[in-house]
Formats: C-alpha cells, structure tokens, sequence
C-alpha cells in the first residue's frame, strides 16, 4: 500500500497570513505563534506575506482574493471572536467559519483555521501562548500539511517534497 506520509517541512511554501486587527492584541500573539512555527519547519521568511484585515468577518474575502492570485501554497488565517452580550458574537462567527469552510472547498490552496471563539478575553489569552499553547502555530502547521498533500496529490513534486510514498 502506498502510504502519502504527512509532512511539515514548510521549506519552499509561499504562505499567506491573514490577521483580523479586531482583539489585536490576541491576533499578534497568535501571529507570532505561526511565524515561529513556520520558520522552525523550513520556511524562509521571504516567503510569509502578512494581510491584516478589520475583523474576523473580512477574513474569508481576503482568503479567497489571496486564493485567487495564485500565488500562495497555503493560507493561515488568524483571530478572535469573543463572547459579547448581544447574538452579534454568533454572526461573527459563522460568517468566518462558513467563509473560510467555502474558500477551502472552491479553491485548491488550502486554508488554516485560526480564529479562535471563546466566552472571554482570558480563553482567548491561554490558546494565544498561554497555558494551552498557541493555536496560531497548530494552525500554521496543519496548513503546511495540507500544502504537501495537495503537491502530492497534484503530482507536484516540489510541492509534495517530503510527503513520499513508502510501502507498509
Ligand atoms: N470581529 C472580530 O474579529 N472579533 C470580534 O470579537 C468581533 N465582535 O465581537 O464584534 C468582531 N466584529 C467585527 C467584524 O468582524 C467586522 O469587522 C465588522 O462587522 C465590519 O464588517
């Protein structure tokens, strides 16, 4: 059986970030988080273009602009909706999610996840570096591994780098 091995080596991926300034002191951390984790896995800073965008609502349209170009192996997407006291908190979020989900399934760059929805400023602080790591770098990795599927899936063999068949 040939087996597709997942790969994190992001060396050689053109990456796009798309930060929402809304919870601006979340997005940063989160930001930081991805950056990290993409130049420990191979990625050449040259190759990370940063857009930041109002709030998480924008995200989804930057996304699929970006999708778009066709210049980028990848997009991570970063923010936070938090709680408020009005259901604007829950349009928020399903704009994003359902934005993001439809730029994932139309086009062929895939998309990471990383807007965060929380009942408050503190949840948002422990998955922003805090005491339940930073899913800015989990998201940016797993865009990384659907980068190198979608090379290899593609016959792109120097997207695909990494993710070689082996028998089991
Ligand atoms: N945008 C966010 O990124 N996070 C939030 O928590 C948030 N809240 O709570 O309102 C938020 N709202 C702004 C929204 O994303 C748009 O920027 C705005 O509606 C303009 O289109």
């Amino acid at each position: 059986m040939r087996v597709a091995t997942p790969s994190l080596d992001a060396s050689g991926l053109r990456i796009a970030l798309v930060a929402s300034r809304f919870n601006h002191l979340i997005s940063i951390r989160l930001l930081d988080g991805a950056r990290e984790a993409l130049l420990e896995h191979g990625a050449d800073t040259d190759d990370l273009e940063l857009f930041w965008v109002a709030g998480a609502f924008e995200i989804p349209q930057a996304a699929r602009r970006i999708a778009e170009t066709g210049r980028f192996d990848a997009i991570v997407t970063l923010g936070s909706v938090i709680r408020g006291g009005t259901p604007h908190f829950d349009y928020v979020c399903r704009g994003v999610t359902d934005g993001v989900r439809e730029v994932m399934r139309t086009s062929n760059v895939p998309v990471g996840f990383g807007v965060l929805t929380t009942d408050d400023i503190d949840q948002a602080l422990a998955r922003a570096g805090g005491s339940d790591g930073n899913k800015g770098g989990e998201v940016a990795l797993a865009a990384v591994e659907m980068a190198r599927l979608v090379g290899d899936l593609d016959g792109n063999a120097a997207k695909a780098a990494g993710s070689g068949a082996v028998a089991s």
